[in-house]
């Protein structure tokens, strides 16, 4: 881990058993807690407004605004849930968190739930990883030992159960609403929003959801300061963040850095692309959002530089593929991947992901033609923003973003009559 100018999240993850409360405590840990009771929660929902924090699990809307949809005084339970089913292909930034500061997502869950008066929070982990499971329900046994959760947290009055849930493992479950059914038990499968969680969310009550490295920037926003935290990033993306960097590159991991630097910075600081080697496509946030190309490589990372640049900051998953990676390959492996993952309730996604692979499986095979190609954009164009939720559109974006920029590389696919790259040279979809 590197930390590039002001290391926030990533604070502790040095420490010895940052994991531990002990580690935690010793970086200011549960401070913000203290200053977060001292505060009613409307001052508190303003602060984090004030901040500008939006959310990191992909669509960055912002997290105080979120906050305050929660209907005031209604009578009904209220729930915090964390999204913490980290999937999308590239993305790996919260099970590091969670791994390395599980407690820094303790108490932003706490100060999260006492700002929208939850008594209830439930941390929804990605069932498949049990270590992740393990250590945040450590975390959260330790923090009800030292009095941070449970009953009368530090004598304030206040009150909060926290449950760790582990899911089944289905992406779709990472879709705010599809969790919420599968926490309730059923099948997890999106609902119609609206009406959106914060209105009608867990058990049909107001619900605030929130990713976990989102909820993991509370703390230090409470202990330091809007302003402080607005004095990172750019002025409509504040803070920083933590990038991860994959595939070809000397260094890969987890970066943190402000909002608004760019990939050749990252790509810099972090020894580059692998040696001998040039840059070919990179995604900005997981497989979901537009490829970029070296182009791309000045645009600034924050929600309006990569939308500029046409794609989405999205988890802000910087997977890098250097030019002996056949594009095409590339591509079939994620679209598998949404076909596979599909829930089934929506016919544009539930057939038209089938479709892709069949036609992009026949371009890579090299037995297609310029009309697969047509056909190709077609599907993409009657999925893209008429599927039930995001995972429809999100499979398209590779598949448009790399005939725009690499159509000439499909040709050269039924040209050829086969795939022109020769796969012993690429380390990766080889
Ligand atoms: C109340 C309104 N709440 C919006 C809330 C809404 C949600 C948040 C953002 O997709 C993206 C997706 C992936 N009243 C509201 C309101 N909200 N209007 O704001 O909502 P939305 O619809 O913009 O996004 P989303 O459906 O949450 C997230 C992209 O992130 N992504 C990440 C994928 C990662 C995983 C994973 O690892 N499990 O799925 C990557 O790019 O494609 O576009 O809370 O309720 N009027």
């Amino acid at each position: 881990m590197t930390d590039l100018l002001t290391p926030m999240l990533s604070r502790t993850w040095d420490s010895e058993r940052s994991w531990s409360l002990a580690a935690y405590r010793d970086k200011d840990g549960y401070r913000g807690l203290h200053a977060a009771l001292s505060m009613s929660p409307a001052d508190l929902i303003g602060l984090v407004k004030d901040s500008g924090l939006r959310g990191r699990g992909g669509a960055g809307f912002p997290t105080g605004m979120k906050w305050d949809f929660i209907p005031k005084d209604d009578g009904k339970p209220h729930y915090l849930v964390v999204n913490a089913d980290e999937s999308e292909p590239g993305t790996c930034k919260d099970i590091p968190l969670m791994m390395a500061s599980p407690h820094q997502l303790v108490e932003g869950v706490v100060i999260a739930s006492y700002a929208i008066k939850a008594t209830h929070a439930f941390i929804y982990v990605r069932g498949e990883v049990a270590s992740v499971y393990r250590r945040v329900l450590a975390a959260v046994r330790e923090a009800y030992d030292a009095g941070y959760v449970g009953n009368d947290i530090l004598g304030s009055g206040y009150s909060l159960e926290i449950v760790v849930h582990a899911g089944a493992g289905a992406y779709i479950c990472g879709e705010e609403t599809a969790l919420l059914d599968s926490l309730e038990g059923y099948r997890g499968q999106p609902r119609l929003r609206p009406p959106f969680p914060a209105i009608a969310g867990l058990y049909g009550s107001p619900t605030v959801i929130n990713n976990v490295e989102s909820i993991a920037s509370v703390p230090v926003v409470v202990l330091n300061g809007a302003d402080w935290f607005k004095s990172m990033g750019t002025e409509k993306s504040a803070g920083a963040t933590i990038y991860s960097l994959s595939g070809h590159v000397q260094n890969p991991g987890q970066y943190e850095a402000p909002l608004g630097i760019t990939l050749r910075q990252l790509l810099e600081m972090s020894g580059g692309v692998r040696e001998g080697h040039e840059l070919k496509f990179w995604t900005p946030g997981g497989s979901s959002t537009p490829l970029l190309t070296a182009e791309h490589l000045d645009v600034p990372l924050d929600y309006e530089g990569v939308g500029a640049a046409g794609s989405m900051l999205g988890t802000k998953a910087l997977q890098v593929f250097d030019e002996t990676v056949c594009v095409l390959r590339c591509v079939l492996r994620w679209t598998q991947f949404y076909a596979h993952e599909s829930c089934g309730k929506c016919t544009p996604c539930r057939e038209g992901t089938w479709w892709l692979v069949q036609a992009l499986a026949r371009l890579e095979a090299g037995d297609g033609t310029e009309e697969d190609l047509d056909k190709l954009l077609d599907l993409c164009d009657n999925i893209l923003g008429r599927a039930f939720c995001a995972l429809g559109d999100g499979a398209t974006s590779p598949i448009t973003s790399s005939i725009k920029y690499f159509r000439e590389e499909y040709v050269a696919h039924f040209v050829n009559g086969g795939c022109p790259f020769d796969r012993a040279a690429s380390t990766l979809f080889a």
